[in-house]
């Protein structure tokens, strides 16, 4: 698997000035229940220790469907540290602690802002075109994703934040190669083919994405933030 190369492929030193820099952000750090246990920086919160294990922390994967009900997907780009050139849902990362409205948890605000900042810097999305509200937050997932080569990986409560809206995109290319909507119908034929996803996306799909997808117009029946989905 192209996403599993080892230690070559995720080699830092190789890689944007603005990528390495980001490996100081803050991220939250939670229990299994996603209380708030810490803080810890995004390289610490990714980074395999000996033994396998990895800091639990705070993440959203925002999935986005235009007015013709297509998901829009994107590339990584080959400059991301973790998962590069892997296809993705629309937009994932995490809330910052350091960032006082991104520790909000009512109405998961926090969340739902941290999502607003990184549809734009990802993929140039104004912030006009996502309402807080249109964000809807559908329920919370617990993963971990280990890499081959034994170096990075993700251990993350995830918020699975839907958006259904037409929106104007400006990739950045230090985030994204490339964007697509596909279609419900193109979902396993896609997934089927030699394109590499990421394993959280993997997780998804298998969990909840087709049911989710196919009640589009009546998506805020499916709100569960009650229980976190171990997967
Ligand atoms: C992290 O995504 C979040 C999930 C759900 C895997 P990321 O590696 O794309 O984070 P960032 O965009 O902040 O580098
Ligand atoms: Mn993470």
């Amino acid at each position: 698997n192209f996403c599993n190369l080892g230690i070559r492929h995720f080699s830092v030193a190789s890689k944007t000035a603005p990528q390495i820099a980001a490996l100081e952000e803050q991220c939250i750090l939670v229990d299994e229940n996603d209380k708030v246990v810490g803080r810890a920086s995004k390289r610490d919160c990714h980074s395999l220790k000996a033994n396998g294990s990895l800091l639990l922390h705070r993440a959203f994967s925002v999935f986005v469907f235009n007015s013709k009900n297509q998901l829009l997907l994107q590339r990584r780009s080959s400059q991301k540290i973790t998962f590069p050139d892997c296809f993705t849902n629309t937009c994932c990362s995490h809330p910052l602690y350091d960032i006082p409205g991104e520790r909000e948890e009512n109405d998961a605000l926090g969340i739902r802002r941290a999502a607003q900042r990184r549809l734009r810097h990802e993929l140039g999305i104004p912030i006009e075109e996502v309402s807080i509200e249109d964000l809807k937050y559908l329920t919370r997932i617990h993963y971990q994703a280990n890499n081959d080569g034994g170096v990075w990986g993700e251990h993350e409560i995830d918020y699975i934040l839907f958006l259904h809206k037409d929106v104007t995109l400006l990739p950045n290319p230090d985030e994204v190669s490339e964007v697509c909507y596909i279609d419900r119908n193109e979902l396993d034929s896609f997934i089927n083919s030699s394109v590499h996803l990421t394993p959280w996306f993997r997780l998804i799909i298998n969990h909840n994405l087709r049911l989710w997808w196919d009640n589009l117009s009546n998506i805020t029946n499916f709100i569960d933030h009650s229980k976190i989905h171990k997967l």
